[in-house]
């Protein structure tokens, strides 16, 4: 089968009609292409009133072309995670409208009147329920497809079911292999390149990365989404969304609570050079230490709850032994979200809350800054205890 880009705006228009109820037959529709994500391509459709948006994958990476292929079948992949996330934590996906095997292209509520993460974070907008959001749907989401609640067969057919080699590969290359080499696909700004230089020389670091990549490569424990940075993430004040769910598979836990801890100290990286005055940014930087700690404790009572509630698995509901799995989750989370900071640093992936500072040597500092904060959290997780010891590192660190 061959798979070609919605030839123009009628096509778009046909493809809703033909599969949502969103509309009536005779509203005028129109068409924007959204062509902000890095993959696929995403379309606004609007009538009169409502709007939906259009996503659909095509057999290579949208911003490199046919010289990066990758499959169709992750579209199909985040449509059935996105269901699944809606049946475990409801308020925080988009609805799924309908999906399409043969336009490899799916249908979902719009979520525009929530804002991009990244850019409130930049802008420094007040978000007093982003941790406790965040802690619910992750446990919400990694509870219910885990062991704990997941019966052998069911979890065992899960993980086949989201085998994503191709997302997962890029993932494995990107986190845990091109930053501590030198490698064509980094982006380095001249002025950290010192520092970086310093991270492919570090023998103890490398290991460190190494044992993580295993990790990530090798522990089905949940369905994961797999990509979950503050790009990944809608909010409004009272409401968060989630979005994006292609690079899911059956891998740790750890993973995705470390993804978005890491996208929350990225900005805090960022504030120290942002424009603005200093006592908003300083402020700013306590509001996203807070956020951590708040994610990490609604996520560890609400997992802990919900195995008491819901998990009849004899052996992994023993209440001791969830303490004794949560705090492995936890030095797993601050590794993996050394990680990320430090890809988005000096990797191929960077993001607009440090690249948007414009001048050159402040940026810098803000990088240097960060490949500090990644290396320390990469190779002491297993002393960073608690959310308190690792904000206790960012505030310590020198800028
Ligand atoms: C080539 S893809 C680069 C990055 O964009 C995605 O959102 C993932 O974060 C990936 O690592
Ligand atoms: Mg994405």
């Amino acid at each position: 089968m061959t798979y070609s880009k919605f030839e123009d705006d009628a096509a778009v228009v046909a493809f809703v009609r033909a599969h949502t109820d969103q509309f009536t037959a005779d509203e005028p529709l129109h068409v924007e292409e959204i062509g902000d994500g890095n993959i696929n391509y995403i379309y606004r459709v609007k009538g009169n009133e409502g709007s939906v948006i259009v996503k659909q994958a095509l057999p290579y990476i949208r911003i490199i072309g046919t010289d990066w292929p990758l499959s169709i079948d992750r579209i199909r992949i985040e449509a059935q995670v996105l269901q699944t996330e809606a049946m475990w934590a409801p308020n925080f996906v988009p609805k799924m409208y309908a999906f399409s095997a043969e336009e490899s292209a799916f249908a979902m509520e719009d979520v525009g009147d929530h804002e991009n993460l990244r850019f409130a974070f930049i802008e420094r907008h007040p978000l007093p329920s982003l941790g406790e959001h965040l802690g619910l749907f992750l446990a919400e989401t990694l509870f219910h497809t885990s062991d704990f609640y997941l019966d052998y067969e069911t979890k065992k057919r899960a993980v086949a079911n989201y085998i994503n080699p191709g997302l997962c590969k890029i993932t494995e290359d990107l986190f845990f292999w091109d930053p501590y080499c030198d490698h064509e696909r980094n982006s380095i700004s001249p002025p950290v390149l010192e520092a970086a230089q310093g991270l492919w020389n570090d023998k103890a670091l490398k290991i460190e990365v190494t044992k993580l990549k295993r990790q990530f490569m090798n522990c089905p424990e949940a369905l994961v989404h797999g990509d979950l940075h503050a790009g990944s993430v809608f909010v409004r004040a009272d409401s968060t969304k989630v979005i994006d769910p292609e690079f899911a598979f059956y891998g740790p836990m750890a993973f995705d609570i470390g993804s978005i801890i890491g996208n929350v100290l990225l900005n805090y990286a960022g504030q120290f050079g942002l424009a603005g005055p200093k006592n908003e940014r300083d402020d700013y930087q306590a509001f996203l230490l807070s956020e951590i700690v708040n994610c990490w404790s609604v996520f560890h009572k609400r997992f802990t709850d919900l195995v008491a509630e819901k998990s009849d698995e004899p052996t992994m509901s023993q209440p001791d032994y969830v303490q004794a799995f949560l705090a492995d989750v936890w030095c797993e989370t601050v590794g993996f979200a050394g990680t990320e900071v430090i890809r988005r640093t000096i990797g191929l992936a960077h993001i607009a809350d440090i690249d948007s500072i414009d001048d050159i040597e402040l940026r810098a500092k803000s990088e240097r800054w960060a490949l500090a904060l990644g290396r320390e959290m990469i190779v002491n997780r297993h002393s960073i205890s608690s959310p308190d010891a690792l904000n206790a590192i960012a505030l310590a660190l020198p800028y």
